[in-house]
């Protein structure tokens, strides 16, 4: 199928779910990651959510499907019949090895990370992720969804990331883990960035309307306090 129409062919497949196409990577010869018959990837299709996407077609499905990992297991359900379907090899982000998923969304959109670590969108913040990612064996002439050179982060003067965290876990040298659980176990924690979503993340000024809903927060951050 030429590439255009095979790139059609999965947003229309994955439009229920909220799942977007978040960008293409091309391989050199012998780059890529290993496909399920052995051979190397030409191309990796990123999918993701951009702000709250996914979450109508998870939390229905979550009634229906208790158990652990369920966003996990929910993106596996939704993404790898479609994988058979167009005869790709999926890769999920939280399954170890972990594949360099971060890496790959800058080489696919040109996003660059924030102080936080997690990678800034023009248009969606620090609201959005990554559900999964499709290899080929074929080299894909992508649309261009890469947003260019510039971070948002360079015209944010005040930076208030890298001040408002309760816990004192995110420095100009990156994000820590331990402190910022210990404070989530906290009463102060648990009523405020438990329940109202990491402070840090909440005060960047770029993509407030993509913002994820409360429940939605509370899911992830109930996910990282695991
Ligand atoms: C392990 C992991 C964690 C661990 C450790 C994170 C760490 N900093 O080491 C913990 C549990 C702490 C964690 C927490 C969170 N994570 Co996390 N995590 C991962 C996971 C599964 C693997 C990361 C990894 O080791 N990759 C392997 C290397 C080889 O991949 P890579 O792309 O080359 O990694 C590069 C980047 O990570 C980058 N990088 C990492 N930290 C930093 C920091 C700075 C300052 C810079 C410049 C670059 C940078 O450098 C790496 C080497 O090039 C990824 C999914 C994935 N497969 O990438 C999600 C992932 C990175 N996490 C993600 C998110 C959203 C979070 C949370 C916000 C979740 C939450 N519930 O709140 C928090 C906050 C993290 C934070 N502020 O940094 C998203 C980021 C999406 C985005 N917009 O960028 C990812 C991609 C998962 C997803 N499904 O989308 N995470």
């Amino acid at each position: 199928m030429p590439a255009f129409g095979m790139l059609a062919t999965l947003e229309e497949a994955l439009r229920p779910s909220g799942i977007r196409l978040r960008g293409v990577v091309s391989f050199a010869d012998g780059e890529g990651p290993a496909l399920f018959d052995g051979g190397g990837a030409r191309s990796v299709v990123l999918l993701g959510n951009a702000g709250g996407s996914i979450w109508p077609a998870f939390s229905q499905w979550r009634r229906d499907h208790p158990g652990d990992d369920p966003l996990d297991a929910w993106s596996k359900a939704v993404i790898g019949p479609i994988a058979e379907a167009l005869n790709a090899t999926p890769f999920y982000p939280s399954d170890p090895p972990y594949m360099p998923f971060q890496q790959w969304a800058m080489r696919a959109e040109g996003l660059k990370a924030s102080p936080l670590g997690i990678l800034i969108h023009p248009t969606y913040g620090l609201w959005h992720g990554y559900r999964g990612a499709l290899a080929f064996a074929e080299s894909l002439d992508p649309e261009n969804l890469n947003i260019g050179e510039r971070s948002a982060c360079e015209s944010c003067l005040e930076k208030p990331c890298l001040s408002t965290c309760p816990a004192g876990a995110i420095s100009s040298s990156g994000f820590a883990v331990g402190p910022c659980r210990t404070y989530l176990a906290t009463a102060e924690g648990k009523a405020g960035c438990m329940t109202e979503g990491c402070a840090a993340r909440n005060s960047c000024p770029i993509g407030t309307a993509y913002r994820y809903s409360d429940a939605q927060l509370r899911f992830h951050m109930e996910a990282l306090f695991r």
